[in-house]
């Protein structure tokens, strides 16, 4: 049975997933390539450099390394001056509860976020105490959809893949959770996350002690 629950973050605890949106929209109006929420869909989860690989592949451009570095951290800084506003209250509703919830069940609490900016994001939410192991993209060598950051998170908080729970708001996500092993609770729309094992609308709707023993 389950001895952790483990969280990615932007989308599943905050909507940072906008902001991400919004910035890397952003970047790609100034090269002259148009992404709407059907083509973000695949960026959610999906790494910096990842991410603007596919928005400059979709837009036909190949530039090489230093710039595509550069367009990155761009993107980095947009995101950045969205998030300085970042309080608790924009923390999605139900998150923290989710969070407090987990622990008291007796479950250990872990974070699983591809970004770079995860440590900075729940401090700025206030709910960097509530995790017993926080793991990123700086962490591992790759990111989601490969296994590593919820591997690492597992490692971190002692406990097995199989012991573990992890809940995800993207595709790519959900294949790391799989590929790593673990249960997948997918948030969001059952035809954007066809491979959750369970699917809720909203972390609200989060009860993980359905899943634990009686
Ligand atoms: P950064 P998550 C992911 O976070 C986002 O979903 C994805 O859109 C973003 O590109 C990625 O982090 C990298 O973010 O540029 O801040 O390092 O969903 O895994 O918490
Ligand atoms: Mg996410």
């Amino acid at each position: 049975h389950f001895r952790a629950a483990i969280f990615d973050l932007d989308g599943v605890l905050t909507d940072s997933a906008e902001e991400h949106f919004l910035a890397w929209q952003r970047l790609a109006a100034e090269l002259g390539i148009s992404i709407d929420r059907a083509f973000n869909e695949r960026l959610k989860g999906v790494d910096r450099m990842g991410s603007l690989d596919l928005i400059l592949r979709h837009g036909g451009l190949d530039p090489d390394l230093a710039e595509r570095q550069r367009l990155a951290a761009r993107k980095n800084g947009y995101y950045r001056e969205a998030i300085e506003a970042y309080g608790p209250h924009r923390l999605l509703p139900g998150a923290r509860r989710a969070l407090v919830a987990a622990r008291q069940l007796g479950l250990k609490v872990g974070l699983a976020s591809s970004s770079r900016n995860a440590r900075f994001l729940i401090e700025r939410l206030g709910i960097a105490s509530l995790f017993d192991a926080v793991v990123d993209g700086s962490d591992v060598a790759r990111g989601k959809p490969a296994p590593d950051i919820f591997l690492a998170a597992a490692k971190a908080l002692g406990v097995e893949p199989d012991e573990a729970v992890g809940i995800e708001d993207a595709a790519a996500g959900i294949a790391a959770i799989r590929a790593a092993g673990m249960r997948a609770i997918g948030i969001g729309d059952p035809t954007d996350l066809p491979d959750a094992d369970i699917i809720i609308s909203t972390i609200a709707r989060l009860r993980l002690e359905r899943y634990l023993p009686a």
